[in-house]
């Protein structure tokens, strides 16, 4: 049985457009089977100061356990040039325009926490660039 993993696109530096269908073809292929995806929405950059960025999420079914997942995720976004990853500096997350960033939202409704990845993305509930797209696809994580 595939696994169910909702996860987050974002770009907002370069050919943003381009870098999203390419994540996608690449989700696709190296992923897993895309079966649910919302509409591309612009919006203004949150939580650092820089240029807007168009944002995207999809439902992919995949075979990847979640840390395999992330780690081809991250490849992925390291061959389409993104270059700086947020850190956190003073505990305040620092954030960098991105070519792509994908995060993993959601993976099966499952609870993990390590130094790499906490599930749910702890996030999702002040981020409106995440919480329209999900009410598009009728996907509620804060239930
Ligand atoms: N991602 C961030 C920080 N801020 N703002 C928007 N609009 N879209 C994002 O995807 C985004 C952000 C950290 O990954
Ligand atoms: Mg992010
Ligand atoms: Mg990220």
């Amino acid at each position: 049985m595939p696994h169910r993993a909702v996860i987050a696109l974002g770009s907002n530096m370069g050919n943003r457009d381009f870098y999203l269908r390419m994540a996608l073809c690449l989700i696709g292929w190296e992923v897993g089977k895309v079966v649910q995806r919302s509409s591309v929405i612009e919006t203004p950059s949150w939580g650092f100061d820089s240029d807007p960025f168009l944002n995207q999420v999809v439902v992919v079914e995949t075979d990847l356990e979640p840390m395999a997942l992330l780690d081809k995720l991250q490849e992925i976004e390291r061959r389409l040039g993104r270059t700086e990853k947020s850190t956190v500096v003073d505990g305040k997350p620092v954030y960098h325009a991105r070519t792509i960033d994908l995060d993993i939202l959601d993976y099966d409704r499952m609870h993990l926490q390590n130094e790499r990845l906490t599930l749910p993305h702890p996030h999702i509930a002040e981020r409106e660039f995440v919480l329209a797209p999900l009410r598009e696809l009728n996907i509620d994580l804060l239930a």
